[in-house]
């Protein structure tokens, strides 16, 4: 009863032009159904297939959580759960990082190549941390270290050992691998937008336009996140009914 209470209070307090409270709690949701999705969908598919469709519901499901607190801490403060927010992508965003490994496996990858894109994501996000939530004043300089590391990672994916595993692996992996691809280059440059508008620099235009940092962040970690999965999804459906086919 208690519990019941407590949630209850903390709807209550969304109010009908808290738009950005209203993304959290949409986000929360579409990340819970998501998650539901795809664990449930998992044993339909091949057992090679299978430890891709559980990361991708890991994948939301540590995002519904993190939704979940980020959604209180947004009603109970409007402020902006910058340390949710980081430790939910230095979790989601290695396992994606897994994703593209599990599905090159096919074609050989290695470990190392995992753990290269671990390695970049990581210091993407740790830069992009300290600009955020530490040294504010220099959010263009940690911003600029972070936008490297997006530019090594979407580099190793879209033209180094990457791309060529997957040229290797072709059909239905190889266009996957494209489409996930397209993911990274153009639903991840939705953050840096993201950025831009929540931190003070030359480029405080976006914030004058009235971009919220958060409802930019919600809205690419919904593309990201459910579209990534999805993809993950379609590979494992088209490579499941080829292997019944033949
Ligand atoms: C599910 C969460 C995902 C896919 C998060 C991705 C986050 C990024 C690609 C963040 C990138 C950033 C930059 C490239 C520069 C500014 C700082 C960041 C961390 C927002």
């Amino acid at each position: 009863m208690k519990l019941l209470t407590i949630l209850l209070a903390d709807v209550s307090k969304i109010a009908t032009d808290d738009y950005v409270g209203f993304t959290f709690f949409v986000g929360c949701m579409a990340m819970m159904a998501a998650s539901a999705f795809f664990f449930l969908s998992m044993n339909s598919f091949d057992r090679k297939w299978r430890t891709s469709i559980l990361v991708s519901g890991l994948i939301t499901f540590i995002a519904a959580v993190h939704y979940w607190y980020m959604r209180d801490y947004w009603a109970a403060h409007a402020e902006s759960p910058t340390f949710f927010r980081y430790v939910d992508w230095v979790l989601t965003v290695p396992l994606m990082c897994v994703e593209f490994y599990l599905i090159l496996k096919v074609a050989g990858a290695k470990k190392s190549l995992m753990w290269k894109l671990i390695f970049w994501s990581v210091v993407m996000l740790v830069t992009g941390y300290f600009g955020e939530a530490i040294y504010r004043d220099q959010a263009w300089f940690w911003g600029l270290l972070s936008g490297i590391a997006y530019f090594v990672i979407a580099y190793i994916i879209w033209f180094g050992e990457a791309k060529k595993l997957a040229e290797q692996a072709g059909g239905a992996v190889l266009s996957a691998h494209k489409t996930l691809c397209w993911f990274v280059l153009v639903g991840w440059a939705i953050y840096p937008l993201g950025y831009m508008a929540g931190t003070p620099g030359w480029y405080d235009g976006l914030a004058n336009l009235g971009l919220n940092m958060d409802v930019i962040y919600n809205i690419g970690d919904a593309v990201n996140k459910i579209g990534f999965g999805l993809v993950i999804y379609g590979l494992a459906v088209s490579a499941t009914s080829s292997a019944e086919a033949a």
